[in-house]
């Protein structure tokens, strides 16, 4: 499968990792929005938002679960912004569902 991100999960594509357990991984956007600017991963290949089942679901929880963690890890001790695009209208390029975690600075108020 080329998938960007399921190549960075297997090593074949270098990334600057932050975090990593069994279900997750996170790794530094190539390209930062905002001084931090982290992907958060599940190792399982989900195309996006729109493929989460109750069959994969366990995925996402365990995501949701590292956030803190790798916040903590990045020093966002003020907060931070959890983010993901969906599709062509929410702009997604990867097709691997990821979480960006932006922060390491104030952000605008506006999302959109
Ligand atoms: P999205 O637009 O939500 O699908 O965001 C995809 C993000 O992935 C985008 O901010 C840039 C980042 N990205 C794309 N290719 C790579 C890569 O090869 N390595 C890393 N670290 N990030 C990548």
């Amino acid at each position: 499968m080329d998938c960007i991100f399921c190549m960075i999960r297997d090593g074949k594509i270098p990334s600057s990792k932050v975090f990593e357990n069994d279900k997750v991984l996170a790794f530094k956007d190539l390209h930062p929005q905002a001084k931090v600017h982290v992907l958060v991963i599940p190792k399982t290949h989900i195309a996006s938002c729109d493929e989460i089942s109750p069959l994969n679901s366990d995925c996402v929880k365990a995501v949701f679960e590292a956030i803190p963690e790798v916040a903590a890890g990045l020093g966002l001790d003020k907060g931070y912004r959890v983010v993901t695009n969906c599709g062509e209208h929410g702009c997604q390029s990867v097709k691997h569902l990821h979480f960006h975690i932006l922060g390491g600075e104030q952000l605008a108020d506006k999302m959109s």
